[in-house]
């Protein structure tokens, strides 16, 4: 590829995704797509800023050729919190978004598509302890319904048409830069900051909730290992499983507490609870090891001393 959009670049993965490409592809060839979120500062100052929405073909249509894009990252999502206060919404920026990217990158025969998906594709009737790649797909949330439905219209696109297109399915992704929005592993993030911050958090999951997780660097990692990987080897397409580490919120507890001893949690349960209770506990990722070499570098206790530290630094500085 050489030159890249990346739709949904203000948001927590996409914003780290386009600094990352940039550093791989070079500032100008990786096109940081913005909807109404303003930029951040080092997306605008590292290459080009464009307010691309997938819903609006026109606007996807006049940036891919103002930048003679032969490659789109789609990070643009509604997630499974908002997802279940809006289904429609989500249904229509995650199933009629995608399509339209889809059929541009069709239309100009783009070298490569990467459409992520994420553990939002299993329920409570998979299997939840090391979930196997191939297994039951029957996710109770609109956005899971949409990820499987986006993985099946991706590997459709694959077979129908010879257009690359690839997947991960992401665990909850965890990070310092950008904070997610509307899912239900959010709280993985906020512990951090309210642990800074006020040294007290109250969880919207129970102690006992455990999810596969992921770091921001490894989740980077995942992603670009996954686009360059030789499509002769991908036994899959847009569905690879990816874990990393897996662990209750009581689990985090004791790994921040190791930094701030006094530390305090109360649980409130909201109606995350049961989206949570649906997802797998891990993931068998064997497939991703074998085809591309997929290995993690980041376990709780190293990803906790990683985050309380930037986050303390950015607290320092009253930047949060
Ligand atoms: C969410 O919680 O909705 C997302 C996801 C696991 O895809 N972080």
């Amino acid at each position: 590829m050489k030159n890249i959009l990346v739709v949904g670049s203000a948001g927590q993965i996409g914003s780290e995704l386009t600094l990352a490409l940039r550093d791989i592809y070079g500032g100008g060839h990786v096109v940081a797509g913005v909807r109404k979120t303003r930029p951040s500062e080092k997306l605008v100052e590292t290459g080009p800023c464009e307010v691309v929405d997938a819903l609006d073909t026109d606007a996807l249509v006049s940036v891919v050729d103002k930048y003679k894009i032969d490659g789109i990252i789609n990070m643009a999502a509604i997630l499974s919190g908002t997802g279940e206060k809006n289904p429609m919404l989500a249904w229509d920026v995650n199933m009629n978004g995608l399509i339209n990217i889809l059929e541009l990158a069709r239309e100009r025969r783009m070298k490569q598509v990467l459409v992520p998906s994420s553990i939002a594709v299993f329920g409570p009737t998979t299997p939840v302890d090391n979930t196997p790649q191939e297994t039951i797909l029957k996710p109770t949330t609109i956005y899971g319904v949409t990820k499987v439905a986006g993985e099946l219209l991706g590997d459709y696109y694959v077979k129908k048409y010879g257009l690359d297109v690839r997947g991960l399915r992401y665990p909850g992704i965890i990070s310092h830069e950008t904070l997610p929005g509307g899912g239900t592993t959010d709280y993985a993030v906020a512990i951090y900051y309210d642990a800074i911050r006020q040294k007290r958090f109250t969880c919207f999951v129970d102690d006992y909730t455990r999810l596969p997780m992921m770091y921001m660097p490894d989740c980077l990692k995942a992603t670009i290992d996954l686009m360059g990987a030789d499509f002769d080897k991908l036994s899959h397409h847009c569905d690879y499983n990816v874990g990393a580490m897996d662990f209750t919120v009581a689990d985090m507890v004791v790994s921040i507490k190791k930094h701030i001893p006094d530390f305090e949690i109360t649980y409130e349960p909201d109606y995350r609870q049961e989206i949570a209770d649906s997802w797998p506990n891990s993931v068998d990722d064997s497939a991703a090891r074998q085809d591309w070499g997929w290995k993690p570098d980041y376990d709780l206790d190293a990803m906790t001393a990683d985050m309380l530290k930037a986050i303390g630094e950015k607290h320092e500085k009253s930047l949060i």
